[in-house]
């Protein structure tokens, strides 16, 4: 029998390198079953067991992080020095969530006519739907929780990038103590993706990816009452005051915007400056700019790769428009594969497309501001509110402006957002719950209270 494959290029070469199949919806009925009757066993597993295997998938990514990179960077365009990290971070999620197993507790609430105790269950079956940006880190926070907390998970990736995913699932399979605990189902979103969904015995469904799919997910999930998590889309803020170090937000700058080529959901693309030292800032962050390497993606010296493919090129490209204020136009210059280099622009309204719209690709809008009000009346007129970052050494500023911003995850004189210890996750049309930390594992359960007369 035949089999329908979908597949995968190197956005960097536009060579083909993989055929992956694309699972019927019997097969991932089938998937589901298998699923099923291993949560049945995982949950009633001594949470000793539980946090054995998650140890071993931790140590199984290390002994494999060249593989694993290499695969994510082929697949994706990622740099490999970028792609080695991210590896590196599955495994540091899994063990994180390994020690944090036996960690969750649940509340003795006294009562006159006796105690209640309460529970943190495991949900059942748990799908996880991921994007191509970040395929194997965005898997790992939701299949590390998800299996800590006594669920069994079903991960499909995104279908142009599947590859890493795919592999851990072989590796895992090795070192699995029940078959089918965690299951790997490619194919597309409509079908594969649509089958989980439908299906009464998957119990939770986690969502990263784009805000439309994202609603589509959302009402599909009330035919069968599932639980939801959701990561949607961004067009996080920067702020730069006056009072901040602006040589170090300029240098910093670069990496909140393009790096991953700014295909991030959490890319500061909105970088909002105030006016006296506007000039400064410009210059140094186009100065920090321009020392980003472009190029093949294999080699280590390498700090942007290209877009994912062809179409999102395209659909990024179409916010370039020429009647905009370019302080920096970036050249991409290799003849195959999906390039387009850094491009920085100066709107001082803050209306352009550039500026409101998520572009997902390396562009930065420049929004001078004069006062701190103003700044952050520009930073929540937005749909989104995943991310951003302040600059300040004001202590108090950075505080004042933190509590005032509608955005899920802030840093301050900082460009991250990720840490696998503290929650992550939007407001607004950003998203729905969160993931990471311990807030990510009880994402995973569903509380029991027990009553005990006394
Ligand atoms: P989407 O097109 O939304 O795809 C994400 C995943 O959903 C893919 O696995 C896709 O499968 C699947 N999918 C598509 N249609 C579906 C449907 N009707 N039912 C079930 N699953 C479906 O997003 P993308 O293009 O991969 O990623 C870019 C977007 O994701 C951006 O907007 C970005 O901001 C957002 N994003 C957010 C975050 C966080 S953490 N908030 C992280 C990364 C990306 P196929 O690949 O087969 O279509």
């Amino acid at each position: 029998m035949s089999m329908t494959t979908t597949t995968v290029w190197n956005p960097a070469t536009e060579e083909v390198i993989a055929e992956v199949p694309a699972f019927t919806q019997d097969q991932v009925r089938e998937a589901i079953a298998l699923s099923h009757s291993a949560q049945q066993k995982w949950r009633r597993l001594p949470l000793a067991e539980r946090q054995l295997f998650l140890y071993k998938i931790a140590e199984l990514v290390d002994a494999n992080v060249e593989e694993l990179a290499q695969l994510e960077s082929q697949d994706v365009g990622k740099p490999i020095r970028s792609a080695r990290a991210e590896v590196a971070s599955v495994a540091s999620c899994f063990r994180y969530y390994a020690g944090a197993i036996d960690k969750v507790h649940g509340d003795t609430i006294t009562l006159d006519e006796g105690i209640s105790f309460t529970f943190h269950e495991p949900l059942g079956v748990v799908a996880v739907i991921t994007p191509w940006n970040f395929p194997l880190p965005i898997a790992s926070w939701n299949i590390a929780p998800a299996l800590a907390a006594g669920n069994s998970v079903i991960v499909k990736p995104a279908s142009m990038t599947p590859l890493s995913t795919v592999r851990l699932g072989q590796l895992v399979d090795e070192i699995s103590p029940i078959e089918g605990l965690f299951q790997v189902v490619t194919g597309s979103g409509s079908s594969v993706g649509a089958t989980l969904l439908d299906d009464p015995r998957v119990h939770k469904i986690s969502f990263t990816g784009s805000t439309e799919v994202g609603q589509s997910i959302l009402r599909a999930s009330a035919d069968t009452f599932k639980h939801v998590t959701l990561e949607l889309g961004g067009k996080s803020a920067n702020l730069i005051f006056e009072d901040a170090d602006v040589s170090a937000a300029a240098q910093a700058a670069p990496w909140a915007v393009f790096d991953n080529s700014g295909q991030d959901c959490c890319a500061r693309s909105r970088v909002l400056v105030q006016r006296k030292v506007l000039d400064d800032f410009i210059d140094g962050f186009v100065e920090a700019t321009k020392k980003l390497r472009i190029g093949d993606p294999s080699l280590i010296e390498s700090d942007l790769g290209p877009l994912v493919s062809a179409e999102h090129r395209a659909s990024v490209q179409s916010f370039l428009e020429p009647q905009l204020d370019y302080v920096y136009k970036g050249d991409a210059f290799q003849e195959k594969g999906f390039w387009l280099a850094p491009h920085i622009v100066l709107d001082k309204e803050g209306t352009s497309k550039a500026a409101t719209d998520e572009i997902f690709g390396p562009v930065a809008v420049i929004i001078p501001f004069d006062t701190e009000a103003e700044a952050i009346e520009i930073a929540n007129n937005s749909i989104y509110g995943l991310s951003g970052s302040i600059w300040t050494k004001d202590v108090a500023r950075s505080l004042r402006v933190a509590r005032a911003l509608e955005s899920g995850t802030l840093s301050v004189n900082s460009n991250s957002s990720i840490r696998v210890q503290t929650p992550f996750g939007g407001m607004k049309q950003s998203g729905m719950g969160r993931e990471l930390g311990l807030e990510g594992l009880l994402g995973f359960t569903e509380l029991k209270t027990v009553f005990v007369k006394t």
